[in-house]
């Protein structure tokens, strides 16, 4: 069989299958090497489409036999599969193949990880386990029978509900036999097998009709006791899903598997969700609040989908954020009502910012739904996710809650069962509303960031805001039309009092104003409050009256943006002319930080700053090159005008926030840890890690150790804990990643690539791990003033790495060589540097698909 050659598939050139499936019938004969999967399908045409080849997909497959009715096939291999000669009338298709999933170091398709089997087949990872059309709009019902003549394999599960199960380990060889049916159709890259040593954390769900569901974690024998909490997350999710969206659980059982080795977070697979170990297994002492907060989320979105994503499915791959997008909006409300709405929108934002707008603003851009690609797993990107989940947001905040809830109810009405599109989920949104969408569209279709800008008049007691929109090129579009940009507004008085609530500005044309009349005294707007749209706002405002809506702002979210771009304006004087930290920013910071009437965790945003990495992209943005050592300094010099400031309170502030009892993940004790260890952050300046000693020699759960530690390194106090730590976690691989990770994020700059390196030469450095190997390469990148270092040594060992990692796992190569996307922004000597590396591994032998796609766009032209 040949490899599919790189080739670019076009949205415009989508053709539907023409051939239906009602069932497939699937045996596997489990063997670490040679696995045999024999597949039975009944195709039927599709007499709405024309006839033409018919065409199955398959990679990496050794071809046993494949029958028509009975008959050996008469099959082509062509470039991705095979073509088979069959009659344009119903036939009964048999297959076997024989597959090595010992083999399959790229983690797609069937694979082994720690002695157990696992499948990851989305994107197209179901063609590398036998002959299918591995299209999303190909569903069908499977029936899946697992063998296993193996002593470890007692636990063998898949998709759907479990019909019978036999294991005789008394035999030699022992037999294994499970049979799972699903009743629902689905595409390929929904299946999942799971077949190893596995123990389960069991309990029930009753579903709003009365239904009891079975759920279970499965997890390695010794992972048992880090399953509790993401239990919880499920069914709470499964309750939110009910009340909020009227989605009940569709099957008698729901699992959910953890394995060590994945390229990514976790997988929807219907009735069995597969996750990376480290998107689930948690305990006080091994995870961290963020851990738990992502692993709640992280269930949160994969349970989502079952009805985003499994009951409604895409037609094809260009309508990802279809469902992607809308389970990020569920996942983002779930966790705003599970915890903190004002955090969770802030957190969004910064996470937005900090992977959406770079990708946007540079040569990976595109659309929310792309036009065009050459290997699909490079979009499941921020945009697609993040952004698509802000159009969603901007669609319910432009039509009312009400109106969005009766969109939803007919878009499960009307497409359950269905692969379907983005104009589809735009049809039901006009058919209940009766509103236009047409230009609110190119949110679809036309990637970058818009900027808006704001100009204020007052005249007569009337304020006039004229709004400005444009938008710059990006790859493949010179020329932007204006979007819809809804700007949800509300206006101060001058002693803070709110005159005007949230209203919302519907931003239509190029330039557009808007009258508030009658205020007799000037109001002071508030705009863009919650981040109403995934836009740069242009408000040239001074410095005092950021100041005002820092201390007075009655939107959360415009409250924290004002003390960041306070933190922002600060930050850029000192770098660009040396101008000392903002001292009316830190006047209002600090009394933020001692009203003890909000939200700890709000406080604890307000402490942080915009990342070196954002600053270097807004100073690109504004015309001046980003000299990443001075971003560095500029950044430290503030944190120590912090400490400086506040010294007074730091410690109140300290040991106001500590924890008392039990750990408990719960949103309140964690904002309080969040903000403790915030201000540990900055005592370590004050008193060389003193502080930081006791708490690391106390702390009983990781939030505090590992914040602990973090603080003795940047206090040059850490290497005996860093031993301390190593010795006490080796066996806990999800420890071990944070332990890797700490010290290079920990590094100083001109040390980066050199702590790297060193932590590569680690007994404990299992590169082939996804996990571990982001752990390393991951955090260096995320080091910005290390990752940028003038020598370039960092650009070299990430290339060095990328280069060794491709042949084994592409998609993980690929993923990692975005590291690189921001390099425009640098001097000549940085671009230079980076050019050579890119151009290094593009000039590999055999490089992927994968990586050569993402490398020739971010080389571009
Ligand atoms: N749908 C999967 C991602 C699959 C990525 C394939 N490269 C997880 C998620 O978004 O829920
Ligand atoms: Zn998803």
């Amino acid at each position: 069989m040949r490899d599919a050659a790189p080739q670019t598939i076009y949205l415009k050139d989508y053709k539907p299958f023409g051939w239906i499936i009602d069932d497939v019938h699937l045996t596997f004969r489990l063997h670490p090497t040679a696995t045999r999967v024999i597949s039975r399908i009944r195709f039927r045409p599709d007499y709405d489409v024309p006839d033409r080849p018919f065409f199955l997909h398959g990679e990496g497959l050794t071809h046993v036999s494949a029958r028509v009715d009975g008959h050996d096939a008469d099959l082509t291999e062509v470039a991705g599969g095979i073509e088979v000669n069959v009659p344009h009338a119903p036939f009964n298709w048999e297959a076997e193949v024989e597959i090595n999933p010992s083999a399959n170091t790229a983690l797609e398709g069937l694979y082994m990880s720690g002695g157990m089997y696992c499948t990851q087949c989305e994107a197209e990872g179901f063609r590398k386990i036998t002959w299918y059309p591995d299209r999303p709009d190909v569903m069908a019902r499977f029936t899946v029978r697992i063998e296993s003549d193996a002593q470890n394999t007692p636990v063998m599960l898949s998709n759907g509900n479990g019909l019978y199960y036999e294991q005789d380990s008394t035999k030699t060889p022992a037999s294994n036999v499970s049979i799972y049916q699903d009743p629902w159709p689905k595409p390929a890259y929904l299946f999942a097998l799971v077949a190893g040593n596995l123990i389960a954390h069991e309990d029930t769900f009753t579903t709003m009709s009365g239904k009891d569901v079975h759920l279970a974690i499965w997890v390695r024998p010794g992972d048992e006791h880090k399953c509790a909490f993401g239990m919880e997350a499920l069914k709470k999710s499964m309750k939110w899903d009910e009340d909020i969206y009227g989605r009940e659980y569709d099957l008698d059982e729901f699992n959910i598997v953890a394995v060590d080795d994945f390229n990514m977070g976790a997988m929807e697979n219907k009735g069995l969700n597969i996750f990376n170990s480290s998107c689930v297994l948690a305990s006080p002492e091994t995870a961290t609040d963020a851990n738990f907060e992502r692993i709640e989320a992280i269930i949160a979105h994969e349970y989502f989908h079952n009805w985003t994503g499994n009951r409604i499915t895409c037609r094809d791959w260009f309508q990802l954020c279809l469902k992607e997008g809308l389970t990020v909006f569920r996942d983002q409300q779930f966790t705003a009502d599970m915890r903190s709405a004002p955090v969770a929108r802030i957190s969004n934002v910064l996470a937005l910012r900090a992977r959406q707008f770079p990708e946007d603003q540079g040569p990976l851009s595109h659309p929310v739904r792309p036009e065009s690609f050459q290997e699909i797993n490079n979009f499941y990107t921020a945009t697609v996710y993040e952004k698509g989940a802000e159009v969603i947001g901007m669609l319910k905040t432009l039509v009312g809650d009400a109106a969005y809830s009766r969109a939803l109810d007919l878009y499960f009405e009307r497409h359950d069962g269905d692969a379907a599109t983005i104009e589809d989920w735009l049809k039901v949104f006009e058919d209940a509303t009766g509103r236009d969408l047409s230009q609110f569209k190119r949110w679809y279709a036309q990637s970058g960031t818009p900027r808006v800008h704001v100009q204020e008049a007052y005249s007569g007691e009337t304020l006039t805001l004229t709004l400005r929109q444009s938008t710059a090129p990006t790859p493949g579009q010179p020329d932007k039309a204006p979007q819809v940009i809804p700007i949800k507004i509300g206006l101060l008085n001058p002693n803070g009092d709110e005159v005007q609530p949230t209203t919302v500005l519907e931003l239509t044309k190029a330039k557009q104003s808007f009258a508030f009349p009658g205020h007799a005294t000037r109001p002071i707007p508030s705009i863009l409050r919650d981040f109403s749209a995934p836009v740069i706002l242009d408000h040239e405002i001074d410095n005092e009256r950021r100041a005002f809506l820092l201390a007075h702002d009655t939107d959360p979210f415009n409250r924290w943006e004002a003390g960041r771009m306070l933190a922002r304006n600060s930050l850029i004087a000192s770098i660009t002319d040396g101008t000392p930290p903002d001292t009316a920013y830190l006047d209002g910071l600090g009394a933020v930080l001692c009203d003890t009437g909000l939200d700890p965790a709000y406080r604890a945003l307000m402490l942080g700053q915009p990342s070196q990495s954002e600053l270097a992209g807004l100073l690109h943005q504004s015309g001046t090159v980003p000299d990443p050592a001075a971003i560095h300094a500029a950044s430290e010099d503030l944190r120590q005008a912090k400490a400086t400031a506040f010294a007074d309170f730091l410690p109140t502030l300290y040991a106001e926030n500590q924890t008392e009892g039990p750990f408990s993940p719960e949103a309140e004790p964690a904002g309080k840890r969040a903000l403790a260890n915030a201000a540990l952050g900055l005592l370590t300046r004050l008193d060389q890690g003193a502080t930081a000693a006791a708490q690391y020699a106390q702390a009983d759960n990781m939030t505090q150790q590992l914040a602990a530690l973090g603080a003795l390194l940047d206090a040059g106090q850490g290497e005996n804990a860093l031993d301390a730590f190593y010795r006490q976690w080796r066996d806990d691989r999800l420890v071990i990643d944070k332990w890797f990770g700490l010290q290079v994020l920990h590094s100083k700059p001109h040390d980066t690539a050199g702590t790297a390196r060193q932590l590569t030469g680690h007994a404990d450095f299992d590169w082939k791990n996804p996990n571990r190997f982001r752990a390393v390469m991951g955090a260096m990148q995320m080091h910005h003033a290390g990752f940028h270092h003038g020598d370039g040594a960092a650009y070299a060992l990430l290339a060095d790495w990328l280069i060794r990692l491709d042949p084994v796992n592409p998609q993980t190569t690929a993923r990692m060589s975005t590291a690189f996307q921001t390099w425009k922004r640098y001097d000549p000597q940085r671009q230079a540097l980076i050019a050579a590396q890119l151009d290094r591994i593009a000039a590999q032998p055999g490089l992927s698909r994968d990586t050569t796609e993402m490398i020739t766009r971010i080389r571009g032209a």
